[in-house]
């Protein structure tokens, strides 16, 4: 196995609204998730939200279309699991300690928007959650551990859904960037690495996660990425004058599609379904909008106007790096006897079953050869470095009694990070992409984003939380903690057992 380069950044990923907790702790305010509910594999999460009638509803998340006068929020005998998520909020010091046991280099997390700004509009930052990151930052630097912030993590504050349907409007940009300039002015120093939206092309899939908008179609679709992509783009250039050492990287969960036959028909579908990825990262990476979406928007009827100011933003604002996330590649077909026969994917990007490879528990088809051909794709179009900040696969993890210890033995989270890094190093050592790190998803068990179940685990360490409000929180070593750590001991150089 070809050693990695000596910066390579190995660490471990999160997100706020899925393990911090301390709901309404510090003066933190109410976030988009927060009104999300547990769900399983089976029953789908909804979101709550009154109407101006006094009633209160639950739609489901990923097929919302709520009416206008909705008023997202918390309500009585609802089961939200953000709320408790895993209780990082109070256990942050034994969780980076862990995190510095296995010799993380860095550390994703994300800021919970509204623990700073708690409806988002607020002119003034809110010291207590500007301290508790202080703390949380503070404490991954003790252990030589970097952080990687995601700025905006399907963490949206609620004010800004309620007052203006949040990023469907102009005015949301503002408020982002006066949040990004408060918390790049106060890391500074202690955060270089920044990324300034998680998985943004989710907003066509998930308007309420990516965005914190309850209604969909493509209008508001391209209203969302509009917005997103000139925040990002002032974000970048904010960061760049606070502090000239500040990385700033975007965010799209990335796959590989493939063609089901070779009949050209197929692979042009597979061609078009990557553009739900080149789209985000085409503007992002390049700084203008390709003509492939112009035209879409075009035969959809969408209102689509950028003014030269806007413009030159995207311009002026394009990323440092490209950040992805990749679980599973996808298959695209034309012929109606193999649609249908549909596999589940991150956040629905399942396309058909691929009848060459394996899946999770959760229906997500296991490919490390596609992470190969994604980064080679990146690399190819864009020539910036690639950081895979997400990847992993969720599995059905139990904490077993032996010689008087609690142990887990998650073998499936083992052979298929290791299956991937061998990918990864491919890509690296044979293809000659840049890929800057790797940062398995939840290092540490937690809420899943899109089942919002603790069932489904992926991390290093056991929490014992249960989806059925048991469990003591406690945190155990699973098997994959100490592969991990020699994994990052050696740099990627033995990957066995
Ligand atoms: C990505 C999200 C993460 C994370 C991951 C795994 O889409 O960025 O927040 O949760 O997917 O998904 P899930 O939790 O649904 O298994």
């Amino acid at each position: 196995m070809a050693k990695l380069p000596e910066t390579f950044l190995w660490g471990g990923a999160t997100a706020a609204n899925q393990f911090e907790g301390g709901f309404a702790e510090g003066g933190k305010g109410v976030n988009s998730s927060d009104c999300t509910t547990r769900g399983s594999r089976t029953k789908p999460r909804t979101v709550t939200y009154k109407t101006s009638d006094g009633q209160i509803h639950e739609d489901i998340m990923f097929t919302m279309n709520a009416p206008m006068d909705a008023q997202y929020g918390v309500f009585e005998g609802y089961d939200y699991p953000s709320h408790e998520g895993i209780d990082f909020y109070h256990r942050y010091k034994e969780d980076i300690a862990l995190f510095g046991e296995m010799g993380f280099k860095t550390f994703r997390l994300s800021i919970n928007w509204a623990r700073i700004f708690p409806t988002g509009m607020e002119l003034e930052p809110n010291e207590a959650g500007l301290k508790f990151y202080d703390d949380v930052f503070d404490e991954c630097l003790k252990y030589g551990i970097k952080p990687l912030v995601t700025l905006s993590h399907y963490e949206t504050p609620i004010g800004l859904a309620n007052a203006w349907r949040s990023w469907c409007d102009y005015r949301t940009i503002e408020c982002y960037v006066r949040y990004v300039k408060t918390v790049g002015e106060r890391y500074k120093g202690k955060v270089e690495y920044w990324l300034t939206f998680n998985e943004i092309n989710i907003c066509e899939l998930s308007p309420w996660m990516s965005a914190g908008v309850g209604q969909r179609g493509p209008q508001i679709y391209a209203d969302i990425a509009k917005h997103q992509f000139i925040a990002s783009a002032k974000a970048v250039q904010v960061l760049h004058e606070i502090d000239p050492n500040n990385k700033v990287g975007n965010m799209v969960a990335y796959g590989a599609d493939y063609p089901y036959t070779c009949n050209p028909a197929d692979v042009l579908a597979a061609k078009q379904k990557m553009h739900m990825y080149h789209f985000y990262e085409d503007v992002q990476a390049r700084g203008y909008y390709p003509s492939y979406k112009l035209k879409e928007y075009e035969r959809d009827g969408v209102e689509f106007f950028l003014s030269e100011e806007d413009a030159a933003t995207l311009k002026a604002g394009t990323v440092d790096f490209l950040s992805i996330s990749y679980y599973a590649s996808s298959v695209s077909s034309t012929d109606p006897e193999i649609l249908g026969k549909n596999a589940d994917g991150n956040m629905g990007m399942g396309g058909v079953k691929n009848p060459y490879i394996g899946a999770s528990d959760w229906g997500w088809q296991i490919d490390p050869t596609g992470l190969r051909i994604a980064l080679n794709e990146l690399w190819e179009r864009y020539q910036k470095p690639v950081y895979v900040v997400e990847n992993s696969v969720g599995t059905q993890d139990v904490l077993v009694e032996e010689n008087g210890q609690k142990v887990c033995h998650d073998q499936g989270h083992i052979d298929y990070l290791r299956s991937h890094i061998e990918a990864m190093a491919d890509a690296i050592n044979y293809d000659g992409v840049d890929v800057m790190g790797y940062t398995p998803w939840g290092c540490i068990d937690l809420v899943s984003a899109s089942t919002g179940e603790m069932h489904k685990r992926y991390g290093f360490i056991y929490v014992d939380f249960q989806d059925d409000g048991t469990g003591d929180g406690a945190r155990y070593r699973k098997d994959s903690f100490y592969w991990w750590k020699k994994v990052i001991a050696n740099n990627g150089s033995d990957l066995s057992d």
